[in-house]
């Protein structure tokens, strides 16, 4: 009888958070040194290592097809955003544009400020990732990664680089910032690989 009013969350938000994570209705910034200032002029985006080398503008991310994404958001440090709107270009979309070695198995991104984090080749290029420069109907503000940002949404998101302004192909993993001081190699959140076992 008293287990009728001990349940659990409902599924429907008990199956959208995993394990260790609570829910927050704000959205903080999480953001590791200074918050670079740049237009969307000044923005650029260059691909190089284990693919042709090439540079993209505003304009030509602009001219590819645009598509509203929603996802949930979970950090590492635990909290959880369901349901965040975003704007923005399918990481499958741009990859048409890039002659990628078949020798790449893996991905370092590169923005502004000096951040990096990397990633499988494999779970970079899905089609529910995405690049954003809209959140909620609003240009990305500058704390959140504007003018534009990575969505990583199946992997904690340290992966989700704001401030995105590169991406180097690579024949092996190498690790990010963060993958280089005690974050887990891939972070799904799922199954909870926050740290590396080597320092936690
Ligand atoms: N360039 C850059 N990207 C970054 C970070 C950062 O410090 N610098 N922090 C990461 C972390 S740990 C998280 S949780 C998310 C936070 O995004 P938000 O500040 O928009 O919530 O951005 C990720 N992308
Ligand atoms: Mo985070």
């Amino acid at each position: 009888m008293l287990g009728k009013f001990f349940k659990k969350p409902g599924p429907e938000l008990g199956d959208r958070v995993p394990p260790g994570q609570h829910l927050t209705n704000g959205f903080p910034v999480l953001t590791y040194g200074d918050t670079p200032q740049l237009s969307a002029d000044e923005w650029e985006f260059k691909v190089w290592g284990l693919a042709t080398p090439k540079t993209f503008t505003w304009e030509d991310f602009m001219a590819m097809p645009q598509h509203e994404f929603t996802a949930d958001f979970h950090c590492v440090t635990r909290w959880s955003k369901l349901d965040v709107k975003w704007t923005g270009v399918k990481v499958t979309d741009f990859l048409q544009q890039v002659e990628i070695d078949p020798k790449a198995v893996h991905v370092m991104e590169h923005c502004y400020g000096g951040y990096t984090t990397n990633l499988p080749l494999e779970d970079f290029a899905r089609e529910q990732n995405f690049f954003a420069h809209t959140l909620f109907g609003e240009p990305l503000p500058a704390e959140h990664g504007g003018p534009m940002r990575l969505v990583v949404p199946h992997l904690y998101a340290w992966k989700s680089a704001k401030w995105i302004n590169g991406l180097e192909f690579l024949d092996k993993e190498e690790s990010g910032f963060w993958e280089r001081n005690g974050y887990h190699k891939r972070g799904e959140p799922w199954a909870e690989e926050r740290y590396s076992n080597a320092l936690f």
